[in-house]
């Protein structure tokens, strides 16, 4: 049987891709970053398997440029990058890695919730500007035990959120679109209107997909709806808030402060307003940054690529309905 041909468009190391070029004829986007529309396109024109960021915009034009493809396996569990329903009517399999990269999610929430309440960001520029003096402190922060924490998006990485925010003596409430059942360790967490949970947190933090429906989820009005002394925290995708609404809210302190993994942008603007801004912490999408946790995307992603690639099911299809009209190798 022929090899199938794959296009990788990260930039991985030669070893980390061996059981892909072991299996199939491989082309690369060797440099750093990502191919642009055009380069993937040309790649596509053979290509039967893509194996991309879930940053790299695979759209309907591009999925009807690419005749033979027949899975679009992403390295990430966010899949937006993808226009999923084109490539259901094309017969392509979408897959994408969830599940390994919840705990690091998860950490990364919580470090950002303890910035905020204890002001590490603050404090670590009141030392490196040579400010600490005898008798000149930081602002006190605040305990965690007792606030309230709002969860938007109550799935996998909301879950490891909630466990980890209990074990931190705080309390918690959730808003999910979709019914959820929660198992018995989480009952502390309750469900709750959106709007009320925007009243009632301390920390809000968004843990949903990005469609339709959680584009700009969090805008002025919701915004105005949080304590003046509540943080916003965001893991999940930037255009899930209302940026230049957030930027208001931190500058006329409707809000006490936000931090964001993720940004409408990515990178930002050299002259992005919330980055001049202090009640704002900003990171570089390092959510699933560790290596244990890169290593475990990679290797569910490239299961995916390959099963899909042999004609089997693979473990995280996202759109299962193309499972019965997928292509077949032409
Ligand atoms: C990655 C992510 O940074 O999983 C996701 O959806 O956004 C992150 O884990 C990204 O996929 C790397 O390409």
């Amino acid at each position: 049987m022929a090899r199938p041909h794959v296009y990788v468009a990260l930039p991985l190391p030669d070893q980390s891709i061996a059981r892909i070029v072991d299996a199939c004829e491989v082309a690369r986007y060797g440099q750093r970053g990502q191919p642009s529309r055009d380069e993937l396109i040309a790649a596509l024109a053979s290509a039967e398997g893509l194996l991309g960021s879930a940053m790299l915009a695979v759209d309907e034009g591009v999925l009807d440029s690419a005749p033979r493809l027949r899975v679009v396996s992403n390295f990430g569990v966010g899949y937006n990058n993808v226009d999923v329903d084109a490539a259901t009517r094309c017969g392509i399999l979408v897959c994408n890695t969830p599940g390994v990269l919840s705990d690091a999610v998860a950490d990364l929430t919580m470090g950002f919730i303890i910035s905020l309440a204890r002001r590490l960001p603050e404090g670590e520029r009141f030392v490196r500007d040579g400010r600490w003096a005898p008798g000149q402190g930081v602002r006190l922060g605040n305990d965690l035990r007792g606030k309230m924490l709002g969860i938007i998006g109550m799935g996998r990485i909301g879950r490891e959120v909630a466990q980890r925010a209990r074990a931190f003596g705080m309390d918690g409430c959730f808003y999910d679109a979709f019914e959820q059942q929660l198992d018995e360790s989480l009952v502390f967490c309750a469900p709750i209107a959106l709007d009320d949970l925007l009243r009632d947190s301390d920390y809000v933090s968004l843990h949903v997909n990005l469609t339709p429906e959680t584009h700009h989820i969090i805008g002025a009005r919701e915004l105005s709806l949080m304590k003046p002394g509540a943080y916003l925290v965001n893991t999940s995708r930037g255009q899930v808030i209302d940026q230049p609404a957030l930027v208001e809210a931190l500058r006329s302190n409707t809000i006490a402060g936000a931090a964001l993994d993720v940004l409408e942008q990515e990178p930002p603007a050299a002259d992005e307003p919330l980055l001049q801004l202090d009640n704002a912490l900003v990171l570089p999408h390092i959510g699933s940054a560790t290596v244990e946790t890169r290593r475990a995307m990679l290797e569910l992603a490239i299961d995916n690529l390959l099963v899909a690639l042999r004609g089997e099911t693979p473990q995280c299809v996202v759109n299962p309905e193309a499972l019965a009209t997928r292509r077949v190798p032409s």
